[in-house]
């Protein structure tokens, strides 16, 4: 703990437009542990950022009584255990549940991501809102989201067992994780006019990704669309001319 130190006990570093820092800002908020948010600069890295999370250099990262966690699925359990006595549990408390949740958290995070730090493919990235797949068949990209989102839609139907979120009748660690990426689906959508949360194809997912931004703990948490697709022209900027 940074006991005599002015700085608050809980920091958050990062940018609003990142659905990986959107988890962390849920997550402490389901918790009502009262946090500092540090924006970083479009397309830069301060000092800060790069000296608390040396290995990947990027955010977000959560500073508690000064000493950084990373990662945000990290970050999300360790808020859980952090602050056990604050707030609603995040993970299950089944250790069978929570593995489940762990297992579709994984799933969600290598099959369905966004890719918006490469200035070429960002758009690429948007528009399929894809996973792993840059640089390949747009098509096929899209065919696999589709697909990885249809195995969410069957896990969201055994986990939430007829409530109204993956954790049941409240927001838990699926929701956060999946849902967090729900402001970049609808910017995909704005770009694209086709949907990512299709209510033909995952009606389930589609009605809970409404349900999950309208929750308290979300709300203004989770970025507009029409601004997304702004904020990435202007990283594509941002990052070109750094590189230039
Ligand atoms: N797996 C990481 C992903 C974090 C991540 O990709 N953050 C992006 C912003 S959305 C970033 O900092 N990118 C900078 C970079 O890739 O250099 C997490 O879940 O925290």
């Amino acid at each position: 703990m940074a006991s005599g130190s002015a700085a608050p006990d809980v920091r958050v570093v990062g940018g609003l437009a990142s659905p990986f820092v959107t988890r962390v800002c849920v997550a402490l908020r389901l918790k009502g542990v009262a946090y500092e948010f540090l924006q970083e600069e479009l397309g830069k890295k301060s000092g800060l950022l790069l000296a608390s999370n040396p290995v990947q250099k990027k955010m977000p990262v959560l500073l508690h009584g000064g000493r950084p966690v990373c990662e945000s699925l990290v970050i999300v359990q360790y808020v859980d255990e952090a602050f056990a006595g604050a707030g609603r549990r995040i993970l299950p408390a089944d250790p069978y549940d929570r593995a489940v949740h762990r297992f579709w958290a994984e799933y969600a995070d290598t099959k369905v991501k966004i890719h918006a730090t490469d200035p070429h493919q960002f758009r690429l990235g948007i528009e399929c809102a894809l996973s792993g797949m840059i640089g390949g068949d747009k098509a096929e990209a899209a065919e696999k989201v589709a697909s990885a989102l249809g195995q969410l839609e069957e896990a969201f139907a055994a986990c939430s067992k007829g409530q109204g979120f993956f954790a049941g009748d409240d927001v838990g660690f699926l929701d956060i994780v999946l849902g967090s990426y729900v402001g970049w689906f609808r910017a995909a959508e704005q770009i694209t006019g086709k949907p990512v949360l299709d209510e033909a194809r995952t009606p389930r997912l589609a009605a809970w990704a409404a349900r999950f931004c309208a929750h308290e703990a979300v709300g203004d948490l989770m970025p507009d669309a029409g601004r997304l697709v702004e904020f990435g022209e202007a990283l594509r900027a941002a990052l070109a001319a750094n590189a230039s």
